[in-house]
C-alpha cells in the first residue's frame, strides 16, 4: 500500500474538547485548553507523521452565531475548515443535552452539511468520563439516527480514553496521498504563534468575563539565544478600564500572569525564557478588519 495522507477537519461547539483532543490524538500540547468557551481563535494544524502516514490535524474555533467582526472571522475559518478536509471529526460534548440538536443556525447548518457531505464523518463523543455508560448509550443511539454512515466512537479526549482506537480509525479513513508537509514538522505554526497562544491562555484563566475575550496578545520580538529566548509581548485590550484590570492592584495581577506564562513557555520551549509583558489598549480592535486580517492567518 502506498503512502497515505489528508486533512482531518475538527469541528465543534466551544468547550466540546476539540483542542483537548488534537492534542490527545498528537501527543503534543499544540493547542491551548481552558475551561472556558471559545478559547481557540485561529485554525492551527498539527500534524502526526510516520514513515505511512501524514495526518493533519485541523483544530478550529468553536461554531456560534458571531456578534461581533473578530468571532465573524472565527467562523469564516470554521467554513474554510469544511471546505478542505478528507475526513470529518465531530466532536461532541455527552454531558450537554443539546450538544447536537440545539445551537445556532451556524452551527445546525454545519451539522446538516456533515449529515450530507460523502467525505466520510467521525463522531467522538467525548467527555464520557462523566457520564453513566447507560447515558452514553442513549446518547450513541441519538447521534446514529442523526449519522447513519458515521463512525461513532465514545471517548474521553481528558483521559485519553478510546483515542487510540479513533486514531486508527482515522488512519484507515485516510486517502493515499503523497505528504503534504515536510515530514519532519509537527505544525503550520512558528513559534511565535505558540508563545502568543501560551499567553492568552493565561490570560483566559487569570481573568473573567470579557477581559479574556477582549485581549489579544502581539508578539513584538522572539530571539533564541544559546540558553535563553527572549519575548517581547504586548496585551492589546480595548479600553483603559480593561487595562487597569490586566494590571491589577500594584501590577499583581499581570506579574502573576506573566510569571505564569514564563514558566508555560519555558516548558514548551525546553529553555529559560526572558519575558517582557506590557499592555496596551486597542480601541476596538475585535472590529478592525485590517488588524484582524493580520491576526487571524
Ligand atoms: N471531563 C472531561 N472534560 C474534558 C474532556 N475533554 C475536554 N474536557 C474539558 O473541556 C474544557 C474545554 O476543552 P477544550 O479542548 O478547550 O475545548 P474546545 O472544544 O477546544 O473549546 P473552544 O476552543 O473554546 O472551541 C476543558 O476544561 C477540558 O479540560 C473529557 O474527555 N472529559
Ligand atoms: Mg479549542
Amino acid at each position: 500500500m502506498g503512502h497515505k495522507a489528508g486533512y482531518v477537519n475538527i469541528l465543534g461547539k466551544p468547550n466540546a474538547g476539540k483542542s483537548t483532543l488534537m492534542n490527545a490524538l498528537l501527543g503534543e500540547r499544540l493547542s491551548i485548553v481552558t475551561s472556558k468557551a471559545q478559547t481557540t481563535r485561529h485554525r492551527i494544524l498539527g500534524i502526526y507523521n510516520d514513515e505511512n502516514h501524514q495526518v493533519i490535524f485541523s483544530d478550529s474555533p468553536g461554531i456560534i452565531e458571531p456578534a461581533y467582526k473578530l468571532q465573524e472571522k472565527m467562523m469564516d475559518l470554521v467554513q474554510e475548515s469544511l471546505s478542505d478536509a478528507d475526513v470529518f471529526l465531530l466532536v461532541l460534548d455527552a454531558t450537554d443535552p443539546d450538544s447536537i440538536t440545539q445551537g445556532g443556525d451556524t452551527f445546525l447548518s454545519v451539522i446538516n452539511q456533515l449529515q450530507k457531505t460523502n467525505i466520510p464523518v467521525v463522531i467522538a463523543i467525548n467527555k464520557i468520563d462523566n457520564l453513566s455508560q447507560d447515558a452514553v448509550q442513549i446518547f450513541g443511539k441519538k447521534i446514529r439516527i442523526l449519522f447513519p454512515k458515521a463512525e461513532i466512537l465514545a471517548i474521553s479526549a481528558l483521559h485519553q480514553f478510546n483515542t487510540y482506537e479513533l486514531f486508527q480509525t482515522i488512519l484507515k479513513l485516510l486517502p493515499e496521498h503523497p505528504p503534504y508537509f515536510d515530514k519532519e514538522d509537527i505544525s503550520n505554526r512558528h513559534l511565535r504563534f505558540f508563545a502568543s497562544e501560551i499567553i492568552r491562555e493565561k490570560i483566559l484563566e487569570n481573568y473573567s468575563q470579557e477581559i479574556p475575550y477582549s485581549s489579544h496578545v502581539a508578539i513584538l520580538s522572539f530571539k533564541e539565544e544559546v540558553n535563553i529566548t527572549r519575548i517581547d509581548a504586548e496585551i492589546w485590550v480595548e479600553k483603559e478600564s480593561q487595562k487597569a484590570i490586566i494590571i491589577g492592584k500594584n501590577g499583581k495581577a499581570l506579574k502573576k500572569t506573566g510569571t505564569e506564562a514564563r514558566l508555560a513557555l519555558e516548558k514548551f520551549l525546553n529553555q529559560k525564557v526572558y519575558l517582557s509583558l506590557n499592555v496596551k489598549v486597542k480601541p476596538e480592535w475585535r472590529k478592525n478588519e485590517s488588524l484582524l486580517n493580520k491576526i487571524l492567518l
